[in-house]
């Protein structure tokens, strides 16, 4: 049971055995624990990934881009295993120092480019391509503020609520109360947004979009974190759920979401168009 009173000493240490569902590989330092280069494929860009909301953003891009036919958008996706520690092992370090996925490297250019944070991983895509990100201010701006505000909420949704409400070894009012309401003013933020235009960013479609559903979706479809659905009253948000419900009938978005996932009707590495096609049987 937690203590009521506790009372923070003057410094912080580490408590090894706080519990939780992530305890075993959380540790209040960075950086490389363990030798392990990254595999490689045959395809310019290699992503290093889990399909996590943040992870799905990345995999539902590169297959919007292929379905818009940029053949080279081709991509191998490896599994990172996060429960397991692979995002500490010394290859992905040095692609991403933060540890966390989804990491890239492109090496269709001279020099490979190594991009991590998903948000910076979409607007590298969609720079590079020239899809799914407005060229001209100030639609750009506007996309650019969207996709930002996203990243900015992510850890609120996740790291707050998510974590209080599913992942924590007991349940505790107060840290559940405060991120509840934060998430419904987010989640209120995006439907009074998408009550005055189509998409996140406008009329357009972009990685503004590709970058909330990564979140949203779970909550629009009913499977994020347990039944936080019913909890946080999701339904009541009309233009978010027609929103979710527009882009989950998107093909690159039913197969991007499935990728760099284990179990029945998921995909635990993509390195061709097949590897997808053989568990959506199209
Ligand atoms: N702001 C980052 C967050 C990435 C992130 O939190 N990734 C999580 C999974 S969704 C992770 O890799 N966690 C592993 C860890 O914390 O050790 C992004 O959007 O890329």
């Amino acid at each position: 049971m937690a203590d009521p009173t506790y009372t923070p000493p003057k410094v912080w240490t580490w408590d090894k055995g706080n519990g939780g569902e992530w305890a075993s590989i959380n540790r209040p330092t960075a950086g490389a624990r363990q030798d392990k280069e990254l595999p490689r494929g045959v395809h310019p860009l290699q992503l290093y990934s889990l399909g996590t909301p943040n992870g799905q953003k990345v995999t539902i891009m590169l297959e919007e881009l292929l379905a818009a036919g940029v053949k080279e958008a081709e991509y191998d996706a490896w599994l990172i295993n996060i429960g397991e520690g692979d995002q500490f092992g010394s290859g992905f370090v040095s692609v991403n120092p933060n540890s966390k996925i989804p990491a890239l490297l492109d090496y269709s250019g001279d020099k490979p480019v190594r991009i991590f944070e998903s948000g910076a991983i979409l607007l590298y895509l969609a720079d590079k391509f020239g899809k799914f990100v407005p060229a001209d201010y100030p639609e750009r701006a506007e996309c650019l503020s969207w996709l930002m505000w996203q990243m900015s909420t992510a850890p609120l949704i996740g790291g707050g609520f998510g974590h209080f409400y599913a992942y924590a070894p007991e349940k505790y009012e107060y840290p559940i109360n405060r991120y509840a309401m934060e998430t419904k003013r987010i989640l209120d933020v995006a439907d009074r947004r998408l009550g005055e235009t189509r998409y996140v960013a406008g009329e357009e479609y972009t990685i503004a979009d590709i970058a909330a559903y990564g979140w949203f979706g779970g909550f629009v479809r009913g499977d994020a974190y347990g039944d936080a659905a019913t909890f946080l009253d999701v339904q009541s948000y009309g233009n978010l759920m027609r929103w979710g419900e527009e882009l989950g009938a998107r093909e690159p978005v039913q197969r991007g979401r499935i990728v760099n996932r284990n179990g029945e009707g998921f995909v635990q590495e993509r390195h061709t168009a097949a590897d997808i096609d053989v568990v959506l049987k199209v």
